[in-house]
């Protein structure tokens, strides 16, 4: 029955993505760019920015909202700062990362600053993440921002606050939230410390590939973020919430359209299992099989096939198409 929601879910994003412009028959269809030569040409551009723009300054300033607050500059000319590449993969922080991401049938590099890792956990790639972000185009333009740390935002897509853009689905999990003080500040703000803080550098493909009312198409853009504390969901409500369904335990659980197969599709038949009702495909639900008196097993104590419950790496019997 799940199965058949979700795929209904797609052919409604489908629609919905496509359906502007065909009541409007006095434009001609601009068929969208290659996704291969686009990410070569933006690719260049950021590429051209890590080498000629540098950290000025990061903002130590612990507790308060403008910690970890960067401030990144063009290097004047005959100027001998040290350019943002010279971070690639630092030992130390900060450190310039590389993600490649199979995505639209190409392999994109996604190029991140780590200013601070963080010390909470680490949000999966549909999970609800309270951050703060400020977006900015190569040219330093800023088309946008957000100083409220307690803004949720969803990774998966859903909701208000639901987001589209790649490159954050890709970058937050790499991060992880801090700590706050709930007796707060003396004007009743919390007190927010040790969270993660970095910069993403996003070719078109891994942002609005065919822009919005304040970014252009075809343009790379750079988010400067701070992710403060995160929020688990259950998207299929199974009983599970979705990181535990991340089989290979890489913080990543979506299938991405032109991508490779999805590990943690565990029945494989398509259906990812943080969507999937029945994980194993037997035929029993997957909250049935972990209900015991009305009751749904938490995910630590879920018995394998033989009653363990507590051999780490055991196959747990929602997972165990010959057991339920
Ligand atoms: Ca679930
Ligand atoms: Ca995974
Ligand atoms: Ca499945
Ligand atoms: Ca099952």
């Amino acid at each position: 029955m799940n199965k058949f929601k979700y795929y209904f879910i797609l052919i409604i994003t489908c629609l919905s993505l496509f359906s502007c412009s065909k009541d409007d028959n006095s434009i001609e269809e601009v068929p969208l760019r290659d996704f291969g030569e686009q990410f070569a040409k933006d690719n260049d551009s950021i590429e051209k920015y890590l080498n000629n723009y540098y950290i000025e300054e990061i903002t130590d300033a612990p507790g308060k909202l403008e910690d970890q607050d960067i401030k990144m500059t063009k290097i004047p000319e005959g100027g001998n700062q040290a350019p943002l590449m010279s971070y690639l993969n630092s030992p130390t922080f900060p450190k310039l990362l590389t993600r490649t991401i199979k995505l639209h049938e190409i392999t994109y590099k996604l190029y991140y600053l780590v200013l601070r890792e963080g010390v909470g956990e680490k949000p999966c790639d549909v999970d609800g993440i309270f951050a703060t972000y400020k977006g900015t185009l190569l040219n330093e333009t800023v088309f946008g921002q957000s100083f409220d740390p307690q803004g949720l935002w969803n990774l998966d897509g859903t909701g208000a606050n639901g987001v589209f853009v790649e490159g954050w689905r890709q970058v937050f999990p790499q991060f992880r939230t801090g700590t706050y003080d709930e007796s707060g500040n003396n004007d009743g703000t919390l007190v927010y410390n040790d969270f993660g803080a970095g910069v993403m550098f996003l070719p078109s493909g891994l942002g609005y590939y065919t822009g919005n009312s304040s970014i252009p198409a075809y343009t790379p853009i750079i988010f400067s973020f701070k992710l403060y504390e995160l929020r688990r969901y259950d998207q299929d409500n199974d009983g599970i919430p979705s990181y535990l369904e991340d089989i290979n335990g890489d913080g990543y659980v979506r299938t991405l359209p032109g991508g490779d197969p999805n590990p943690d599709d565990s029945d494989k038949d398509g259906v990812p299992d943080y969507l999937d009702i029945d994980d194993d495909g037997d035929g029993f639900t997957t909250r049935s099989e972990i209900t015991v008196n009305g009751v749904v097993t938490p995910f630590a104590t879920i018995p394998d096939c033989s009653g363990d419950t507590t051999t780490s790496g055991r196959k747990r019997k929602h997972l165990d198409p010959s057991c339920h």
